[in-house]
Parts: C-alpha cells; structure tokens; sequence
C-alpha cells in the first residue's frame, strides 16, 4: 500500500517516506493540504508559547545545543530552576497575547525527584488552571515521576526523537536513542500526549529524514504533537557552521509528516525566524498547525511578535469566520 489519502497507517517504510517527500514540490504540498483539510480546520492555526524555565548547564551532549554544558564556548547565561509564581505569571501573559499552549523546558537529562520536580508539578498545576494547555520537556522520566505529572493535569510531554536512528550517533553521544524510545513508552502509558518530532538540517540526509518520519508514525497511536525544528545554528556549538536550511526543504518536511501522521497536530518549531511570511504561510499550507509564538524560544531569538500579528493578520483569524457562519 503506498496511498497517502489520510488512512491512518503504522507501517510505512523508509523507501515509501522518500518517495512522498521526493514527489513535485507542487504535488506534495497539494497532496499534504488535502489530508490536512480532511482531518482539521485549515483555518486554525494553534499559538504556543515557550519558556525556558531552567536554562544551560545540561550534562548531555546534543550538537544542536547551546544549553550543553559541554559546549563551553557558547555564550549563554545560565539559569536555576524559576520559581512558579513567575512561570505562571509568565503564562497568563502568554494567555493574554493569544497563546493556548503553555511549553515549559528544563536542561536536565533527567527528571529528579525532590524540591525542583515538586516546583515544575507547581508550575503544571497553574497552567492548567488558567485554562491553558501545559507541556513540558524534562529530559528522561521514571513511571513514577510520569504518574505524578499526570496528576498535575500535565497535557503533553515533549522529548524529541530529534533524528534518525542511523543519523542520531553522530549529534548525541550521552545517551542513546533506545533511552528516547523508553521514556516516550512510559510517557504514553500514563495517559500524557506525546509531543515528539525532531530537528533538520544538520547535515543529515533526505533518508535520515524519512527515517525519523517512519519512527514516528510506527507508534500507535502517532504522537499527538510533532515539532518540526530547522537548526537554529549557535555560535560556540558543534554544529554552529552549518548553513541555514532552505525554507522550501522544510515546507517538504512538514508536508511529508503531515502525509504520515495525518491527525497530529505539526508545529513550526524552531526556525521560523529565518523564514519570510510566504514561506511560513506554504509550511501552513502545507499542513502545519500550529507556531511558537513569542518573542524567544529557550534560549534563541523566535519571530517576533510584530512579525507575527502581519503573519496572522494576512492569514486571517478563524473566529470572525466563525461568527458569519453562525450569523448567516
Ligand atoms: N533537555 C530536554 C530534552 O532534550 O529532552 C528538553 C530541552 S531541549 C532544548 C528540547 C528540544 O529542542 C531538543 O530535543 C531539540 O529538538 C530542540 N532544539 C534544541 N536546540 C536547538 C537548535 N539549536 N535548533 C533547533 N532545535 C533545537
Ligand atoms: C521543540 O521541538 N522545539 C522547542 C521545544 N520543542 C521545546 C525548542 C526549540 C529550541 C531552539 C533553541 C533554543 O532556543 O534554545
Ligand atoms: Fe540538554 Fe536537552 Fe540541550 Fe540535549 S537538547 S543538551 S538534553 S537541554
């Protein structure tokens, strides 16, 4: 079977994957667009907000990473864990801007129990009561610590696959890409939504990229949430050389995830900064729904905000869309 008609499959291979994303650019993007229209509102575009809430010092290795406490030259400050009173201000301010997803990151490689965790079940706690969406990316997780955030109300745990298996050795060498895989499994097994996706353009190829597609959409049910991050090069980090992606590589990126998983929602992630407002307008097109929006991700700057009220504002809001229906 090799149809992307919006079925929901667990099974495709790597081979199939490289075909769609190989397909005419004007193809792909018509065909991702059908599937998307199938399973959402073209029309509604969900803003996230991102906070890093414990920035740099991270023991692990990522390449990518400016957070990495072993890359030493990059210059950043680094941060304890805040206190949840100023992360859920923080979010109400987010709220008020038009965000309802609150994201909240942490450079741990791993959850510990103690003062710090019960903060974050703090923080997870009065995001949800402000009505807002609440994930968060910790590292890796026991069942215990899982159950907990489950408690909290938690919505989504983000952990990326970041790459392909194959690819993934020469970006991190701290941890391995079984132990993503595990705590993505206990995760799952606590009722929290996934949020998982990964990274392009760090020198990984087209088949890397399939790869990590084929992972995603190989879990059942498929992840709830799938960033989909271009490298945001940091000077002083491994990969800081490496050149801006071409934008139309990630329109093809997000249309062949769409494709895969066809009822998740796809996020720009990281990146967007260095794209104009065609180009994201053709990522949305293209089946993405969803943006990070804020003047900063973690630790880099995002599309600002000004950039973004021109982007939504030549898209268009869904709720006066909404009220003509209703008023007809
Ligand atoms: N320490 C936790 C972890 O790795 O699971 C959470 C924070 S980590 C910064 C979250 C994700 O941000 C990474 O998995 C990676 O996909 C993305 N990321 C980090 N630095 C990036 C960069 N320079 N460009 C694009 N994406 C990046
Ligand atoms: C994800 O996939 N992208 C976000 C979120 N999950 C946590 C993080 C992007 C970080 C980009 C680099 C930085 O700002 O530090
Ligand atoms: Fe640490 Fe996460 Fe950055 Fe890797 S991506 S160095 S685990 S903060």
């Amino acid at each position: 079977m090799t149809a992307a008609d919006g079925t929901m499959r667990h099974d495709w291979t790597t081979e199939e994957i490289v075909a769609l994303h190989e397909l005419p650019l004007l193809e792909l993007v018509g065909r991702a667009n059908a599937v998307h229209r199938r399973h959402h509102d073209p029309n509604r575009v969900q803003k996230a907000s991102l906070l890093s809430i414990k920035t740099g010092g991270c023991p692990e290795d990522c390449a990518y990473c400016p957070q990495s406490a072993h890359h030493r030259e990059v210059e950043l400050t680094r941060d304890r864990l805040m206190d949840p009173a100023g992360v859920i201000a923080m979010a109400a301010r987010a709220k008020a801007a038009g965000a309802e997803r609150f994201c909240m990151g942490a450079a741990w490689r791993q959850v510990r129990d103690g003062r710090e965790f019960d903060a974050v079940i703090a923080m997870v706690e009065g995001v949800r009561a402000l009505g807002m969406e609440a994930c968060v990316t910790l590292g890796m997780l026991k069942p215990h610590q899982a159950e907990r955030l489950a408690a909290a109300g938690l919505t989504a745990y983000n952990h990326n696959l970041d790459t392909s298996p194959e690819f993934y050795g020469r970006i991190i060498t701290t941890r391995a890409y079984q132990d993503r895989l595990d705590t993505l499994a206990i995760v799952r097994s606590h009722g929290i939504d996934l949020c998982c996706g990964g990274i392009i353009g760090m020198g990984e190829t087209v088949r890397d990229r399939a790869s990590m597609l084929r992972v995603l959409a190989a879990m059942e049910p498929h992840p709830e949430s799938v960033p989909i991050n271009a490298l945001v090069p940091v000077e002083g980090t491994p990969l800081a050389g490496r050149p801006r992606i071409d934008p139309l590589e990630l329109v093809r990126m997000v249309a062949t995830a769409r494709l895969v998983m066809p009822a998740s929602m796809v996020r720009l992630s990281a990146g967007r900064s260095s794209l104009n407002r065609e180009a994201q307008i053709l990522c949305l097109v293209a089946g993405a729904n969803s943006v990070f929006y804020g003047d900063k991700l973690l630790t880099t700057p995002n599309a600002g905000i000004g950039e973004d009220a021109e982007l939504f504002a030549a898209i268009g809001r869904p709720e006066p869309i909404a009220e003509q229906a209703s008023a007809a």
